[in-house]
């Protein structure tokens, strides 16, 4: 069912797209005690066209885990994980912080509606979220697993504290091991996230557990750097602007560190790590080795 995989467009299985957003409409619906523009400033933010790679890591996991039937049972926690990346979005975007104008080829949040809306859109995707994962995930001891860890990988020790520390280093010059333990924060947990919470959704073992959160953590990096190369060649339509932003900002980045051709040897190393990671798992992680390997070919 997957396209033909270029450079451009990620090896996806199709089906598996479809159910994503299928499941992402349905959890962004809302009663009448929603205000109707809020409710259609979340559903423009959680279902402008993003690359979905989060839900598919945690489909993609509980399938390595469980086998096929074990995908359904973890869509909910698919669904989480692209609501706290969707509302990480629409907050970064603000003026308070990155001050973006552009979002997935649109408006973002804030330019669309205004600034109020965009922080109760990111309110909102962030408690559905959680809500989304306590009622959807089964057994209730197993959902509880599930929101702890989410929680985790979304709170002030990794996603919100990388990116506390990445608005306090604009203007300042910071050294890899200080770039490297914000990206880890800020891009690495919600990856490394996706991929435990599909082994959990599946009851995957202990080793297929860390055998995959290894396999996310390498290539949670290896996206970070190569997030950071395509904004030096200017690869994607949308990256003109955020180099200006973050040259205006003053970031320090991989390539400005390393230099391109290294941090593109070290996404290429990262890659084949997190391919070795999941080797026990033979063809029936091939999908995630194909997504990763993806991932490397987008700084090419
Ligand atoms: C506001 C708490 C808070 C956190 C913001 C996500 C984030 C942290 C900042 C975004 C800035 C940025 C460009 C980070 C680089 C890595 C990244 C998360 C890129 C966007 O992810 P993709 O490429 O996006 O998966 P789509 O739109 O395809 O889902």
């Amino acid at each position: 069912m997957s396209a033909a995989p270029t450079s451009e467009s990620p090896p996806l299985d199709a089906a598996r797209s479809a159910l994503i957003e299928a499941a992402l409409r349905q959890a962004s619906q809302f009663d009448a005690n929603c205000p109707s523009q809020l409710a259609e400033a979340i559903r423009y933010s959680l279902l402008a066209p993003g690359k979905r790679l989060r839900p598919h890591l945690v489909l993609l996991a509980a399938e390595a885990c469980g086998g096929p039937q074990a995908v359904e049972p973890a869509i909910p926690a698919a669904v989480a994980v692209e609501m706290i990346h969707a509302y990480s979005l629409v907050h970064d975007d603000l003026p308070a912080m990155d001050d973006d104008d552009l979002r997935r080829g649109r408006p973002t949040c804030h330019k669309q509606f205004d600034e109020a809306t965009a922080i109760l859109v990111g309110d909102a995707l962030l408690t559905r979220a959680f809500e989304v994962l306590a009622t959807g995930i089964q057994p209730g001891e197993r959902a509880a697993r599930c929101c702890t860890l989410l929680a985790q990988a979304a709170g002030a020790e990794a996603l919100v504290g990388g990116q506390a520390d990445d608005l306090a280093a604009e203007f300042r010059h910071i050294g890899l091991e200080r770039l490297q333990s914000i990206h880890r924060r800020k891009t690495g947990a919600l990856f490394r996230a996706s991929l435990a919470l599909g082994a959990l959704a599946a009851d995957g073992s202990g080793e297929q557990g860390q055998a995959l959160v290894l396999f996310g953590e390498k290539l949670g990096h290896a996206f970070q750097i190569v997030d950071d190369l395509l904004d030096v060649s200017g690869a994607e339509a949308n990256v003109g602007k955020r180099l200006g932003k973050d040259r205006r900002r003053g970031k320090v980045t991989y390539p400005s560190l390393l230099g391109v051709e290294t941090s593109r040897r070290t996404a290429s190393e990262l890659i084949d790590q997190a391919c070795q990671a999941i080797e026990s798992f033979g063809a029936a992680a091939q999908p995630l080795r194909e997504l990763a390997e993806f991932v490397g070919r987008r700084s090419r």
